[in-house]
């Protein structure tokens, strides 16, 4: 295998050549923003999406980026190329830049830090099929969960109770209400139809998600965008979790409790087989 290249601030430079600054503001502050981006038979799926919602992470906390989107997204493009990934991730982080530490901006004309790298990565297919348990968490997070901020505290420390526990996810609720996993979507289906947190400032919009949400209306499948309980996510019918690096995952128990008849259901093997649909005219990844 070549030698492994990273993007470091305008240059394509090797990983072991890689340095931060110990100033630098998403070191000290997690003051900056992310995306992870997948990428299948060496093609990016559905970049647009990642990359427009980089930006608007970056609007959102006021963070300029000194690279335009297509700029960026050929930077992409050109690692996936020199390190020859087939199946992976790259992913991308975007802070305020370095400064000597003080909370407010730095202002002037400090530009933001952009890194780049890919990591190989296969598609989970054994959880897939088999389905994962899950935990539920009390949600600690912060009020703009919409933001793909690089503060991960709250969400790491309900990806550790998860883990502790053998858990693969983390089920975060507020009070009574299922807002996402500490690193994924949540879906039920509740009497035939797909329920989900509503995209509002208390989770992240997963890309995922809204592929999800394009082949439910496709299929016919009722997609409701509205809160639901710990009850009710207990008593659902099927139960899964999405994000880019789990596609559609079925979760097959919470806790003690089976979720319906404690294999993945149906309407998800359904979802599985579309959004691998979706992947092969996207990308011509080989099948599962
Ligand atoms: N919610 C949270 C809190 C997430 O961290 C993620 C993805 C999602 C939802 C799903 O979003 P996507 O469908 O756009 O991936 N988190 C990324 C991460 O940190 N690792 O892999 C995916």
């Amino acid at each position: 295998m070549a030698v492994e290249t990273v993007f470091l601030n305008g240059e394509f430079v090797k990983r072991s050549d890689a340095k931060v600054d110990i100033e630098d503001r998403g070191y000290q502050f997690g003051d900056g923003i992310y995306e992870v981006i997948r990428v299948y038979s060496g093609e990016v799926f559905t970049m647009d999406e990642h990359m427009e919602r980089l930006y608007q992470s970056a609007d959102k906390m006021k963070l300029k980026i000194p690279f335009d989107l297509q700029e960026l997204s050929s930077i992409v493009c050109k690692l996936i190329e020199k390190n020859d990934v087939e199946e992976g991730i790259v992913y991308m982080q975007v802070s305020r830049g370095i400064s000597p530490r003080q909370h407010h901006f730095p202002g002037g004309d400090i530009s933001g830090s952009v890194i780049a790298y890919t990591k190989d990565f296969k598609r989970p297919s054994k959880q897939m099929n088999e389905g994962v348990t899950a935990t539920l968490v009390e949600d600690i997070r912060w009020l703009r969960c919409d933001i793909k901020s690089l503060n991960l505290l709250g969400n790491i420390l309900a990806k550790e109770e998860a883990a502790s526990k053998g858990h693969f996810e983390a089920i975060q609720h507020r009070g009574e209400t299922v807002t996402e996993g500490s690193s994924s979507n949540v879906f039920i289906v509740k009497d035939g139809s797909i329920y989900t947190h509503p995209a509002t400032n208390l989770i992240l919009n997963g890309i995922t998600r809204r592929v999800i949400k394009d082949i439910a209306a496709k299929s016919g499948v009722p997609f409701v965008e509205k809160t639901f309980t710990v009850d009710e996510l207990l008593a659902a019918e099927e139960m899964f979790i999405a994000s880019t690096t789990s596609e559609v995952m079925p979760v097959i128990k919470v806790d003690e409790v089976n979720i319906g008849q404690g294999v993945p259901g149906p309407v998800t093997v359904k979802l599985q087989e579309m959004f691998t649909g979706r992947i092969l005219t996207e990308c011509k990844v080989q099948q599962v």
